[in-house]
């Protein structure tokens, strides 16, 4: 079964910027090695095997001290790469899980046992079929005596039809890249305005200032970005967390360094404060707070 996207950066640079002591990469993967974990039948692309290895390899490289991993869709509601992983690195990861309305009690248990602390609802259309809002909220009935919250990923256009629906989840909530704004429009632009004014009106919503390889339209080094990010962390600093997104499943035009992502975050959190709280006391306070 051969890879559909480009691997991921095999030598990355060592980051020039230092990682403040005890920083988390709160939004990352794995994927398989396809011969113990396979990917799901109904997946949208098939990437290369990315363990659990080859993360803390990683991990240790870029100067991180823990890892949040979050299912992506190539694995379907078959979380057990994921809770492979979290169990390996013992207290140093947490997961995010993909599940079903079905999904037995003794299963979600053992997933917290295994350090899951949220579920995922994916809206994006190319990536997986017809999501449907009831379905998710029997999920996030079924996840409420966790304490676990929920991460949305969508593209921006869905955006106004999911406002009810997200304002309606007791949960927190975590978006995934910034809701993925055009950066083409500017932060001015109605599209960005919505999500921002969705964030100052309600503190349960988190976003991750993520990916700005998937958002750029300009490529490496990603200045289109900077300010929607910068923006985000300047406004809301306690509701925000930043990961490395690798192996950076399903990228079609170009595969970034992810010491250069590294270097990238002192322009979107400009003060040691800032830097401190996306990468150390907001992921600390959302994974490892229970415990
Ligand atoms: C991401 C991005 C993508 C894929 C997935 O679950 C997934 O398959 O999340 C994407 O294609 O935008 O967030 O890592």
């Amino acid at each position: 079964m051969d890879a559909d996207w480009i691997p991921f950066h095999p030598n990355p640079k060592k980051p020039d910027f230092v990682l403040p002591e005890g920083a988390v990469d709160a939004h990352c993967h794995v994927f398989g090695p396809a011969e113990t974990f396979p990917f799901a039948p109904e997946r949208k692309y098939t990437p290369c095997d990315a363990g659990k290895d080859k993360l803390f390899e990683l991990r240790d490289f870029l100067g991180f001290q823990r890892n949040v991993i979050v299912q992506a869709t190539c694995h379907g509601r078959d979380n057990r790469a994921l809770v492979d992983a979290c169990r390996a690195a013992g207290d140093l990861a947490r997961g995010v899980a993909s599940v079903g309305p079905d999904v037995a009690d003794r299963e979600l248990a053992d997933m917290d046992a295994a350090g899951v602390r949220g579920v995922r609802f994916n809206f994006v259309k190319r990536l997986v079929e017809a999501p449907r809002k009831d379905v998710f909220q029997r999920i996030a009935d079924r996840i409420a005596g966790l304490g676990w919250h929920i991460v949305v990923y969508f593209e921006a256009a869905d955006l106004e039809d999911l406002v009810p629906f997200l304002e309606s989840l007791a949960a927190t909530i975590v978006i995934d890249h910034m809701g993925r704004p055009d950066v083409t429009k500017g932060v001015g632009h109605p599209d960005f305005r919505r999500f921002v004014d969705l964030m100052g009106h309600n503190e349960n919503i988190w976003s991750k200032v993520t990916c700005p390889e998937r958002l750029t339209v300009a490529g490496p080094p990603y200045d289109d970005v900077v300010e929607y990010a910068a923006h985000i962390v300047e406004l809301f600093p306690d509701r925000v967390l930043w990961g490395t997104d690798w192996p950076h499943p399903n990228m079609k035009s170009h595969m970034p360094d992810d010491g250069a992502l590294v270097d990238f975050i002192p322009r979107i959190a400009r003060t040691p404060m800032q830097q401190r709280k996306l990468l150390v006391d907001n992921p600390m306070r959302l994974y490892w707070a229970q415990d």
